[in-house]
């Protein structure tokens, strides 16, 4: 084996993992590692991208999209504070994803050098929330043995992020070692005796409710759940902003359980007698501040299906713990024998007719978000990928997109479960630059939108939707934190602080960029200006302004304020 640079040899290493895409920022911490990009550039490429939680963002979207570790490269101190919230959104939302961490060399270490961060007290386990692991390498020779073990773990069980921090003379010592293979995740199937007692459980049940999601749901699994589904009809709901994992438009979905739950859907999961979870964390968005399911014994029965040996039993005393990946799970429930009739055919349909009836929405003048939204998915391809961040402005996705089961065309839903704003702007970018022949599109508040807006120089830069798939993104301007102005409404009411915003001009602003840009002000002039966009040959800005007092899908700020006058009255 020729000798080389363990740079190179890690730049080869991600190469045999079937990587040709990293994301990253240079820092002058892992120069050996991007003279090894050079080295491999027809192989594999590396997205330089204006700031590290961009970077980040867009890596754990390309994990979000690929099923496997999305990869980012930052420089120590600043880069890796910077990256930071990629990696806790990864966690949060158990998306496989290696963050690489230049790191100072080892003769410097524990001197506080410049820049030098103590990486395992800053992302490790025992952080709360943030890396499934922290390794750092100290021997350019092991190199491959902590690659694959970086992969390992960021799929294995309950999939999230991992931080490898690499001290810059490791990186420039030469090896000869060779690379390891690509690695498959090992699954867990059920125990055939707790299928049984799945089985009986069901077969006891009057009104049960299934909840899909987290991850790694792929075609394959969607297909096996949607037929345990059919065999059994049992009514679906989605996990929050795993919307994707069932198809929305089959008559057993009832929905997505998460921020804005369609009121309907929150009363149906109140009553139901068996809660099947399966693959979802039931974390706190998912149960509605643990009040849906109550914590920790719910009056509902529950099964919780999860990959996760440590997220069984997290929370919730359940009457029956599966620890299975989804995939195993979803194949192994098709086989699950069902009766000739179940008792619950009209609790299943008017699970889906409450649904569907949440898809009405009352008129809004001049901009109606909801009309905005639907517009959307009648003009776009039918893979179109929507990205989001946070704010109440996703609220109209969440409502009104419906998601296509990841059967169909993978996963169409890139939105932070961990709710971090600035999300869906790098997302997109990431997106489609990894599938270029699909349509992307973003939908980001004007608080969300210049939280990472820089990125749109990245899409420019790498030719990001200028082929068949296009690359949109609407920006929702309501001149304010529009979900913090309602939670201010809500509590304090009239009382605003620091929620206002003062906003750039947006389409000078995409223009700027290199991008194509539009303003709509009244809902009869989107469609124009969205069609504009999709036979465009840029990237397209929307800058769409909304009335500040149009709150949420289902209440102005008003209304909001008033209320809570009322009870402070009463
Ligand atoms: C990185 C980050 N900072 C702060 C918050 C808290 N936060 C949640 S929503 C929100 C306001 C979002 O404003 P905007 O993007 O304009 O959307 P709107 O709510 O107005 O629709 C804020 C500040 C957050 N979720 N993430």
């Amino acid at each position: 084996m020729r000798s080389r640079s363990a740079g190179h040899l890690l730049v080869e290493a991600l190469i045999a993992q079937g990587v040709d895409t990293v994301f990253g920022v240079p820092g002058e911490s892992y120069l050996a590692v991007l003279d090894g990009f050079h080295e491999h550039r027809e192989r594999i490429r590396f997205i330089g991208c204006r700031q590290e939680g961009g970077a980040a963002f867009m890596a754990e979207a390309q994990g979000k999209l690929s099923g496997r570790p999305g990869i980012c490269f930052v420089t120590r101190g600043p880069g890796a504070t910077n990256a930071s919230i990629g990696l806790h959104t990864a966690f949060q939302d158990s998306t496989p994803m290696i963050l690489f961490v230049g790191q100072v060399a080892s003769d410097q270490r524990d001197r506080e050098a410049f820049q030098e961060v103590d990486y395992r007290q800053m992302f490790g386990p025992g952080t709360l929330g943030m890396a499934k692991w922290v390794g750092e390498v100290h021997d350019a020779d092991r190199l491959p043995e902590y690659v694959a073990r970086a992969f390992h773990t960021a799929l294995q069980g309950r999939p999230g992020p991992v931080v490898l921090v690499l001290p810059e003379d490791m990186l420039t010592h030469m090896t000869s070692v060779p690379v390891l293979p690509r690695v498959q995740p090992a699954l867990a199937w059920p125990a055939p005796g707790a299928l049984r007692d799945l089985r009986a459980l069901l077969l006891a049940a009057e009104r049960p409710l299934l909840i899909a999601g987290g991850t790694p749901w792929e075609a394959e699994s969607c297909k096996a759940l949607q037929r345990f589904a059919e065999n059994w009809q049992l009514p679906v709901a989605c996990g929050f902003r795993f919307q994707d994992s069932f198809d929305n438009r089959h008559p057993l979905y009832a929905g997505d359980v998460g921020i804005g739950i369609n009121p309907k859907l929150a009363a149906r999961v109140r009553e139901a007698d068996l809660i099947l979870a399966l693959g979802v964390r039931l974390g706190e968005m998912t149960t509605g501040g643990y009040t849906l399911l109550k914590a920790p014994r719910p009056a509902q029965k529950l099964v919780h299906i999860h990959a996760g040996a440590e997220e069984l039993g997290r929370v919730y005393a359940a009457d029956l713990l599966l620890q299975a990946s989804v995939s195993c799970a979803a194949k192994a429930l098709e086989t699950l024998a069902a009766p000739p009739a179940v008792p619950w055919i009209e609790w299943a349909l008017a699970a889906h007719a409450d649904y569907e009836a949440n898809h009405l929405a009352q008129a809004v003048e001049p901009l109606d978000m909801a009309v905005l939204v639907k517009t959307v998915q009648r003009m776009a391809p039918a893979d179109t990928v929507y990205t989001n961040g946070a704010g109440n402005y996703s609220g109209w996705l969440h409502r009104y997109v419906r998601y296509h089961g990841m059967q169909h065309h993978g996963r169409t839903q890139l939105a932070p479960t961990s709710g971090a704003m600035g999300y869906g702007v790098p997302a997109a970018v990431a997106a489609a630059l990894l599938h270029p022949q699909r349509t992307v599109v973003n939908v980001a508040g004007d608080g969300d939108f210049l939280m990472t807006g820089q990125e749109l120089a990245t899409a420019t830069g790498y030719g990001a939707g200028r082929g068949a798939g296009k690359l949109i993104s609407i920006v929702v301007d309501n001149g304010s934190y529009g979900t913090i102005r309602m939670h201010q409404e809500r509590d304090y009411p009239g009382r605003v602080s620091g929620s206002e915003l003062f906003n750039p001009d947006f389409v000078a602003l995409a223009r700027a960029y290199g991008w194509a840009a539009h303003r709509v002000e009244r809902t009869i002039d989107f469609e124009p200006a969205f069609a504009t966009a999709l036979a465009a040959t840029l990237p397209t800005l929307i800058h769409v302004k909304l009335n500040t007092d149009v709150s949420t899908t289902r209440a102005t700020l008003t209304a909001i304020r008033e209320a809570a006058r009322q009870r402070e009255a009463s």
